[in-house]
């Protein structure tokens, strides 16, 4: 059984509790659940989510050690500023694929780069929670 492990970053704790004009009026404990009701019976599903940029860097390091499957990542924030994400997520050789939940090309422009987009196989947004589906499906096909 493949393991793809399902990484989010800064704030994204709060979803569903805030900004649902955005985000929508899920949270993400109603994401893993979504994503354990298609998923859980074909793939083991981790979850993991901090507002630390270092925890996130340690858990793809841990992640790379253990040869995980495949990596999806919301980086939040952190997707438009942080070299240092990026670096973990290109020294870690795992297929990734990112998410964001809204279209970040709609949005400021300071949200229409990501530092980590180049380390992805794929990037997937303004799809809404439908994106983390699409990107473990992309996972577990491939
Ligand atoms: O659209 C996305 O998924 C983002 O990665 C979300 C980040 C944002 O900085 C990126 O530009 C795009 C922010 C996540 C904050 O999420 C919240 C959810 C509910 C309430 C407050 C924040």
């Amino acid at each position: 059984m493949k393991t793809i492990a399902i990484l989010n970053g800064p704030n994204l704790d709060r979803l569903g509790k805030r900004e649902p004009e955005i985000y929508g009026r899920a949270t993400l404990a109603d994401l893993e659940a979504a994503l354990r009701a298609e998923f859980g019976a074909v793939a083991k599903l981790e979850f993991f989510q901090s507002n630390f940029e270092g925890a996130l860097i340690e858990k793809i390091a841990a992640l790379a050690d253990a040869q995980v499957d495949g990596i999806v990542i919301n980086g939040g924030a952190l997707t438009h500023t942080s070299v240092a994400l990026r670096d973990a997520l290109m020294g870690a050789h795992r297929p990734t694929v990112e998410v964001h939940i809204s279209n970040i090309y709609h949005r400021e422009e300071f949200r229409h780069h990501s530092y980590t987009a180049a380390a992805a196989l794929a990037v997937i947004t303004g799809l809404g929670l439908e994106g983390y589906h699409a990107a473990v499906r992309f996972l577990l096909k491939r």
